[in-house]
């Protein structure tokens, strides 16, 4: 089959599907450290993880609305500005699985760890499209483009045997605030094959569907990519959206996240002795929009505390202290006294104000995607 040469993965990974390989680490495992190691951030593929070989004949043509395409190979990535960026990719399908308790949504089933924080470095993408003669901050090229759209050279079949595509807006792109990154290194190490080997793009605050992997082209267009993880996968339709009556094109594509955050430190159920437990976690907002705080209830919700946070303890692979922590989660931490079975709850609230949503009931979707409800754990004591 086409997976006979996939890369070696770490054994404590819980597989969610084999081809593609969909797999996440233990909820235990995602927040022990800040920065996500390499081998236990999530895997999200939608077909087999392609080989390169020769890394001096790979090359990423740009092309499309713009007066000079040109083929770019490593060497000429590299020799941009290097930048590190700290960001947490989220997949869209995050905790799908609780979401399809209410009613049965299409995907690949997730706990809560399709998100990982990591360090990414490589060129600014608003650097390499100057090389093509597209200007900073821009939002239509002179031949009318006004989108920036990434091909992958990996194989899938929703796709129909064709590559992976997913387009940012020019602005977006071309803006060297907004950190877009064509990445070629991960937590300092030359990217492995699962994350993008040897180039992915990495657009921080938004769903990372968007942030492509095996990077083959980059193409300046004049509309939104029409491929189908664009159109036809990855929109947020209301609850009254099934399978026989939806019409996809009602739809803008996902881009940014909402506000999410989830306990990792315990299971659900967990069996717990009477008296403290430590109850930990992520919380991260799309947009650059920071964590205002992170509320805890050991009531089912009835009444709340504020957890301690935590960002950026020391990032290792970062010589300077350069970088922002905008696109980056907060690990966060609160102690509480557990006399009695109950339910766990966690919520947080971005620096916008944003809150995340009572029950994933409101937010249903035959996707399944954004589930970011509270996180409930429920605990029993054992005697
Ligand atoms: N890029 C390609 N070429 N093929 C893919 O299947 N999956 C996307 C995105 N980029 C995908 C891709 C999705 S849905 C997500 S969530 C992220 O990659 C996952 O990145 P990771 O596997 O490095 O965690
Ligand atoms: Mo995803």
């Amino acid at each position: 089959s086409d997976y006979k040469q996939e890369p070696s993965r770490h054994p404590a990974l819980v597989i969610n599907a084999k081809e593609p390989f969909n797999a996440e680490p233990h909820r235990s495992d995602l927040v022990s450290s800040y920065v996500t190691p390499v081998e236990f951030f999530y895997k999200r593929n939608h077909g087999p993880i392609p080989i390169v070989d020769d890394i001096d004949k790979y090359s990423v043509s740009i092309a499309g609305l713009i007066g000079h395409p040109k083929d770019l190979y490593m060497k000429d990535i590299r020799k941009l500005p290097k930048y590190t960026v700290t960001a947490t990719l989220q997949c869209a399908g995050n905790r799908r699985t609780a979401m399809s308790k209410t009613r049965t949504v299409k995907g690949v089933g997730w706990d809560i760890a399709a998100i990982g924080n990591a360090v990414w470095s490589g060129a600014k993408l608003a650097d390499v499209l100057e090389l093509v003669g597209i200007h900073k901050c821009s939002h239509v090229t002179p031949s009318g483009g006004k989108h920036v759209e990434f091909v992958s050279i990996d194989k899938c079949k929703e796709e129909n045997g064709g590559p992976y595509k997913a387009s940012i807006p020019l602005s977006q792109a071309t803006n060297p605030e907004a950190d877009v990154l064509l990445a070629y290194e991960m937590n300092g190490e030359t990217l492995n094959r699962d994350h993008g080997y040897p180039l992915r793009v990495i657009v921080p605050g938004i769903i990372g569907a968007r942030s492509v992997k095996w990077l083959d082209s980059i193409s300046i267009i004049a509309e939104e990519c029409q491929g189908f993880f664009m159109q036809k996968d990855y929109k947020m339709f209301p609850p009254s959206v099934n399978w026989d009556n939806i019409n996809w094109s009602t739809r803008r594509p996902q881009m940014d996240f909402p506000v999410q955050s989830a306990i990792c430190s315990l299971e659900d159920v967990n069996m717990v002795k009477p008296g403290k437990i430590k109850i930990k976690g992520y919380a991260v907002s799309g947009g650059g929009r920071g964590i205002e705080r992170v509320d805890i209830s050991i009531d089912g919700g009835k009444t709340w505390a504020e957890a301690s946070k935590t960002q950026n303890p020391g990032i290792p692979y970062i010589s300077d202290a350069e970088t922002s922590d905008k696109w980056a989660w907060v690990l966060f931490e609160a102690e509480a006294d557990i006399p009695q079975s109950t339910e766990i709850v966690a919520k947080a609230v971005d620096i916008a104000g944003n809150v995340q949503p009572e029950n994933v009931e409101v937010i249903w979707n035959l996707r399944g995607i954004l589930n970011t409800s509270w996180h409930r754990v429920h605990v029993r004591i054992a005697h």
